[in-house]
């Protein structure tokens, strides 16, 4: 039988104009593997831009496929809305997989043109549905997958986890047009060597997702090393184009006899520089070592907010302020450059917190500075949280980089605005005047425009000038180039 993935892959602006992210995802590529072993036929239909309605019927035409397979984010998921109630008058059997319908399957599936969500990993799932299409039988019973009928639901259980990775075949990439990636994602090659996070931080989905399967507890999982860098062999083998590898796991550094074994096998057999992500309280001094004689060019951690209680409190991430610095110093001595990944508009935060954040990216130092606004996602407990305070808005925003907070009630005072939207350039400002040696001098301009945005004794025109004075001083002079991670 044929299956047609339908992936929208764009962020859209309020004002129409839009991104195209344009890269291969390793969620299709594992299902297209899968379907195609077993000899099903698969398309994708890879969307760079918002489509239009008649151009998308008539690609879905074009390919005939027995079953639509929707892949969606949260963000993603008013776009996989849209296309699916075009899809709906084709009257073919569609199933929407991937984030959001694991942990909003009820949305997912009250929306026009989705008759099927598949809750969790979907490798066996899917497969078990594409041959049950294809041999005619009654496909409504299939674990994973819960089926609308009429007003009702079949709600059937979710399997176990898989606990053996490296049974699963390498990802297809080939389903992938090249000429719809962005081009910097063609030297990039996308591997990930473990599934799932052990940690629960309020406002990530994991916990959301880990918490719909049997066995939760096993939730994290690595491939073996060997199998690892099979892949990349021959990722790199069939693929001359890539210059570097990008390992898209949560944290590759969680165990460290896990990533020695990785690092003998990767420095003999691939010797290539790579990226990857890790958590401050996993870089210690054997695991930067390790990455470092691996190649690893550039460790992505998450900093979240430099204020220790919203930190541990509303966010769950227990770590302190030392140990943040202290991990993105390491990897510096290490030679390795660091991207910290930031939010802002968080329920409960203050001037002073955003400024927290702020302080700490300066003292850190990362050659990369990634500054989100906070979005609750469904299922999280930081969303519940949000519902409890009457936070939430009805509102979906394509991309956390827009500014925009989804929150009520979020200060939205000119000094916390002009704290959230110059936190590029307070941080590195900060970080060149933050010396080696304290010197007073930039201890006090740091000072100065603290107290421009908190001092609410000095008058709000006189300390808004000078900290706009000061911005437009400042603004782009001390930023590093970006790094593409
Ligand atoms: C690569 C990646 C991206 C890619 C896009 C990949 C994607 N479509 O998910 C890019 C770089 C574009 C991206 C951007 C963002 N991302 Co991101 N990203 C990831 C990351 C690191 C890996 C995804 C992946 O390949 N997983 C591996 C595969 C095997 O797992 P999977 O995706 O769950 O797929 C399985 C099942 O879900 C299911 N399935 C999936 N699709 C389908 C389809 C069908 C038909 C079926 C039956 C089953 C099925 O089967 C798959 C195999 O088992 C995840 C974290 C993670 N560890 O998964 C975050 C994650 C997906 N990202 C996240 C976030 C927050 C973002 C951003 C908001 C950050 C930002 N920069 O603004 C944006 C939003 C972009 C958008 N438009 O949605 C969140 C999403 C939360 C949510 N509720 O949606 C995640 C889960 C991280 C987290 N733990 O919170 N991201
Ligand atoms: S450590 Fe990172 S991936 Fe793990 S739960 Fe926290 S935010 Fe999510």
């Amino acid at each position: 039988m044929r299956i047609t993935f339908i992936y929208p892959d764009f962020f859209q602006f309020p004002d129409g104009s839009f991104l195209p992210e344009g890269r291969i995802y390793l969620g299709i590529g594992y299902l297209s593997a899968v379907l195609k072993k077993a000899g099903h036929d698969v398309s994708l239909i890879h969307l760079v831009a918002p489509p239009g309605r008649d151009e998308l019927i008539q690609a879905v035409k074009s390919q005939n496929p027995d079953l639509i397979g929707f892949s969606s984010t949260t963000h993603m998921f008013r776009h996989t809305a849209r296309v699916a109630s075009w899809t709906a008058e084709l009257k073919i059997p569609s199933i929407c997989g991937g984030v959001h319908p694991t942990i909003a399957p009820i949305e997912a599936l009250q929306t026009r043109g989705i008759d099927m969500v598949c809750i969790g990993e979907g490798e066996e799932a899917l497969l078990e549905l594409c041959d049950a299409i294809e041999a005619g039988k009654d496909y409504s019973r299939i674990d994973n997958i819960w089926v609308k009928r009429g007003d009702s639901i079949i709600r059937n259980r979710v399997r176990p986890l898989i606990e053996d990775l490296d049974q699963i075949p390498f990802p297809d990439r080939q389903i992938f047009d090249r000429r719809l990636l962005c081009p910097d994602q063609i030297p990039r090659g996308t591997v990930m060597a473990s599934r799932g996070c052990p940690f629960n931080c309020t406002y990530c989905s994991n916990h959301a997702q880990k918490s719909v399967y049997p066995n939760p507890e096993r939730y994290v999982r690595f491939r073996s090393p060997e199998n690892v860098i099979a892949e990349i062999e021959e990722l790199i083998r069939s693929d001359p184009d890539i210059k570097f590898i990008r390992f898209d796991d949560d944290i590759l550094t969680l165990d460290v006899r896990w990533l020695e074994n990785l690092s003998n096998l990767y420095k003999k057999r691939i010797s290539m520089p790579f990226i990857c992500n890790s958590r401050v309280n996993f870089i210690n001094e054997k695991t930067a070592e390790l990455l470092a004689d691996m190649g690893c060019l550039v460790v992505c951690m998450g900093i979240e907010s430099g204020n220790e209680w919203l930190r541990s409190k509303v966010l769950n991430r227990h770590m302190s302020n030392r140990q943040i610095v202290r991990a993105f110093k390491l990897c510096k001595e290490y030679g390795m450059k660091t991207v910290s990944t930031n939010m802002v508009g968080l329920p409960y935060e203050t001037t002073e917190m955003v400024l927290d954040t702020i302080k700490i990216n300066a003292e850190c130092r990362p050659d990369t500075i990634q500054v989100s606004t906070f979005i609750p996602y469904p299922g999280t407990e930081l969303h519940s949280l949000c519902e409890r305070e009457g936070l939430l808005v009805n509102e979906r925003v394509d991309s956390i980089f827009e500014g925009r907070s989804p929150l009520k009630k979020v200060d939205n005072s000119w000094e916390n605005r002009a704290a959230r939207m110059h936190f590029h350039t307070l941080a590195y400002t900060f970080s060149h005047l933050y010396p080696k040696k304290p010197a007073a001098l930039g201890k006090i301009t740091v000072g100065a425009i603290e107290a421009a945005l908190t001092n609410k004794k000095i008058p709000q025109s006189v300390r808004r000038k000078f900290f706009e004075s000061f911005i437009k001083r400042n603004a782009g002079k001390h930023e590093p180039e970006w790094i593409k991670y």
